[in-house]
């Protein structure tokens, strides 16, 4: 089988570049290891970037997100037994934020690649990439269960445990990497949202998120040990100890119910340097991952995919591969923005080692004046609902 590009991985990034590709005339098959219905099953991101909000629109896959995402132009930072509203529409005009469940963003993508008769399969077994190195003389292609894929290009969408990162040889790529002592223990839940905006809250007891995926379903998170198992944490325990991490204000009362899912996810900022290697190109995940206290790592899969699409359209149109070898340069500028704001934000508002009493000070300190100067919460802001593309 020949096609130009060899996409691996259905997640965000490889179903939206497939389909970026498919509206410039240019042919690609997508290798996913998963079945379809796991990939629409599984629970990830719930916040949308304005860019990432346009870019779906623009490749025809956002009728649905404009009609069931929900926007907000705000959230809340909880602490010291207040809230205090961060307000887009002030601070960052025309620019918000849709919560729009990741699995949904799959699901259009999904059903607009096979109405477009799109090759995309699911339940591939054993893929390996080959000849990547420059020169090689078969040129990039793709083993998948007995079979094999002549292409151009190979698109590594295939997240953190991919197997594209690592076919790269040894020494050709930089790592860079935090590891944070805590996991969040996250849930679905069949209750009506007890707030009508995302609460991030610090507290001693350590962090807490409340968000939604629409008026009827909420999901949580907890600030965990890294080694959680969700066997330690049964729903009872779980309402618990939202309550006592969220209910830190006068008024507000969680509204408790039937969990649907949950999850342990761990907490780690992750890039590799280049983000490609010969015709090997990587994507999302499979390049970068930062803890989603930023709510970044989907929105900068969506940005990486962009840039790849206009470096394959040039490539594919008139043979240039200037874009294609900047590929990584363009990726970086923006991953390492949002790696800093997401290991930020991680560092703002969860608890670190019990003794570190001036660490909690230096975050107090911080929490007040972003909640109090208009410069500080618009940095916040202009990073949260994400810095225009090319910025
Ligand atoms: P993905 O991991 O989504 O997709 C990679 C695909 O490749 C998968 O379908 C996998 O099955 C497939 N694959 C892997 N190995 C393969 C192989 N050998 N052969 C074939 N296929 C293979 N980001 C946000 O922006 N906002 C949030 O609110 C947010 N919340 C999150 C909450 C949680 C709990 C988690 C875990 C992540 C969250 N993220 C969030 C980050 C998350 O959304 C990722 O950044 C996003 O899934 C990245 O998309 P992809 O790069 O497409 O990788
Ligand atoms: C989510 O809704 O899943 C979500 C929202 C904001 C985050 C992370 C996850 O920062």
């Amino acid at each position: 089988m020949r096609t130009q590009v060899g996409i691996i991985g259905a997640g965000p990034a490889g179903l939206l570049l497939s389909h970026l590709l498919h509206l410039r005339g240019i042919s690609s098959v997508v290798l996913e290891k998963r079945s379809r219905d796991y990939v629409e099953r599984r629970v990830r991101a719930g916040v949308l970037e304005q860019g990432t909000v346009d870019a779906l629109v623009e490749a025809g896959v956002g009728e649905r997100m404009l009609r069931e995402g929900l926007p907000h132009h705000g959230i809340e930072l909880r602490y010291g037994g207040a809230g205090h509203r961060i307000p887009f529409e002030k601070l960052v005009p025309g620019r918000s934020i849709t919560v729009y469940g990741q699995q949904e963003v799959v699901k259009d993508l999904i059903a607009a690649r096979l109405a477009a008769g799109g090759d995309v399969r699911f339940e591939v077994e054993d893929v390996a990439v080959h000849g990547l190195e420059p020169g090689s003389d078969t040129g990039p292609y793709v083993t998948f269960g007995g079979e094999r894929l002549d292409c151009d290009v190979i698109a590594g969408c295939d997240g953190f445990h991919g197997v594209s990162r690592p076919s790269i040889p040894e020494g050709v790529l930089s790592v860079f990497e935090r590891e944070y002592p805590f996991a969040w223990l996250g849930i679905l839940a069949n209750v009506t949202p007890s707030s009508e905006e995302l609460i991030y809250t610090r507290t001693e007891r350590g962090f807490a998120l409340h968000s939604m995926r629409s008026p009827t379903v909420s999901r949580f998170y907890l600030q965990v040990p890294a080694d959680t198992s969700v066997d330690d944490w049964p729903d009872e325990r779980i309402w618990d100890e939202l309550k006592a991490r969220l209910e830190s204000v006068p008024g507000f009362t969680l509204t408790t119910g039937e969990i649907t899912e949950k999850g342990v996810t761990p907490m780690r900022s992750f890039v590799v340097e280049p983000m490609q290697y010969g015709r090997l190109y990587l994507a999302g995940d499979a390049a970068h991952i930062v803890p989603p206290t930023g709510a970044k790592g989907l929105n900068l899969a969506v940005a990486d995919v962009r840039v790849l699409t206009e470096a394959l359209e040039a490539y594919f149109s008139d043979g240039s591969t200037a874009l294609l070898d900047g590929y990584s340069e363009a990726c970086l500028k923006r991953v390492w923005r949002a790696q800093h704001f997401s290991w930020w934000m991680t560092t703002l508002l969860h608890t670190f080692e019990e003794d570190d009493a001036y660490g909690r000070r230096l975050q107090l300190s911080y929490l007040d004046y972003v909640t109090s100067s208009e410069a500080a919460a618009t940095t916040l802001a202009e990073n949260y609902v994400g810095l225009p593309y090319g910025r």
